[in-house]
């Protein structure tokens, strides 16, 4: 069969690699001017990438959208994507007030998941926002929330769950919740452990 050739992304791959290099220059910066203020690195680990081909393809069929690159780069605000795991709740949202107040970046979109966390347990900060003429997204979370993320998504999301489904959904959700208070502690913790400092 013939491979096939023509990126989503037209000619904009290159540019697209270059708006993720500058954003992640600024993220890291924000993460220093929060770790000077504050005494602690706000960030466990940070990912970045360029959505790929195949999963850009897949998300335009399960969202509806034809394969084009008017779908991958306008209609789904995710081809760029930045995720930041924070080790304590308050380091999420040190880290998205220092993102907001960015120049040179227009916020789209915020979903406060964290606050209000999906009906499986899913919590995570997002944003979508838009510099240079293209979009990208961020996810926020805590080291407890990307665990449960991580496993949930290999074992349940986007999977068609067959039997004990209800059960399944219950027992996530219990472990998401656990873990939100978990984070909850710590926070607390860590605030108890810097007053009497
Ligand atoms: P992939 O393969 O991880 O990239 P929208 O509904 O579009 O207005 P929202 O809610 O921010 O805004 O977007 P969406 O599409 O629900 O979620 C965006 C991304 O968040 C997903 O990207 C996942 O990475 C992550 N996510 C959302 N819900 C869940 C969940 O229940 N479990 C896990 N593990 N991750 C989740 P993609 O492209 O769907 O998937």
């Amino acid at each position: 069969m013939a491979q096939r050739t023509d990126s989503i992304y037209g000619s904009h791959l290159q540019e697209m690699k270059e708006v993720l290099k500058g954003l992640e220059e600024d993220i890291q910066q924000v993460r220093k001017n929060v770790e000077d203020r504050m005494g602690m690195d706000p960030v466990e680990h940070l990912l970045s990438r360029i959505k790929s081909e195949e999963s850009m393809r897949e998300k335009c069929r399960r969202s509806g959208l034809p394969e084009t690159e008017n779908s991958a780069l306008h209609e789904l605000h995710d081809a760029i994507g930045f995720r930041i795991v924070c080790p304590f709740l308050d380091d999420v949202y040190a880290m998205r007030d220092g993102i907001v107040a960015l120049p040179g970046i227009e916020i789209i979109k915020e979903k406060d998941y964290i606050r209000h966390a999906k009906s499986n347990g899913y919590r995570s900060y997002h944003m979508i926002l838009k510099t240079r003429g293209y979009y990208a997204e961020i996810q926020l979370r805590t080291i407890s929330m990307d665990t449960w993320a991580a496993l949930e998504h290999h074992i349940s999301y986007k999977k068609n769950i067959g039997g004990n489904k209800d059960l399944i959904y219950e027992e996530l959700k219990r472990c998401a919740d656990e873990l939100a208070s978990t984070d909850v502690s710590m926070q607390i913790i860590r605030n108890m452990i810097f007053e009497s400092e």
